[in-house]
């Protein structure tokens, strides 16, 4: 009965207090980045991130002369529309050192996150 007990014990904190240490564990190591969409393209259109913590892009278009009016990364498969002036967050995992290009939707303004 003792061991029962025990072992109940034991299943319920390893179910109940991994989530939120970890989630919040996550969001303290987030690397937040802040980008514009302007009449000269992305900006910045390099964009340094240290790789193991997720990144947030923070992408704001601050243009209609513009015709990213999306953003694309396509190894990734993401496409997220930008509307004018409204800042969309955009999660990307980087685990590895590599780069990582994001584009307009017909792929001729640029720029890339480079995880190092
Ligand atoms: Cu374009």
């Amino acid at each position: 009965m003792k061991s029962f007990i025990a072992a109940v014990l034991l299943t319920s904190l390893v179910v109940v207090n991994p989530v939120p240490a970890s989630a919040a564990r996550a969001k303290a190591k987030e690397q937040r980045i802040e980008v514009s969409v302007t009449a000269n393209g992305f900006e910045p259109a390099t964009i340094p991130v240290k790789a193991g913590a997720p990144i947030v892009l923070v992408v704001t278009r601050k243009t209609d002369r513009t015709c990213a009016k999306a953003l694309v990364i396509a190894s990734r498969k993401i496409r997220k529309d930008l509307p004018l002036n409204r800042a969309v967050e955009i999660r990307l995992a980087a685990e590895k050192p590599g780069t990582l290009r994001f584009a307009c939707p017909m792929d001729m303004i640029a720029g890339e996150i480079v995880v190092d």
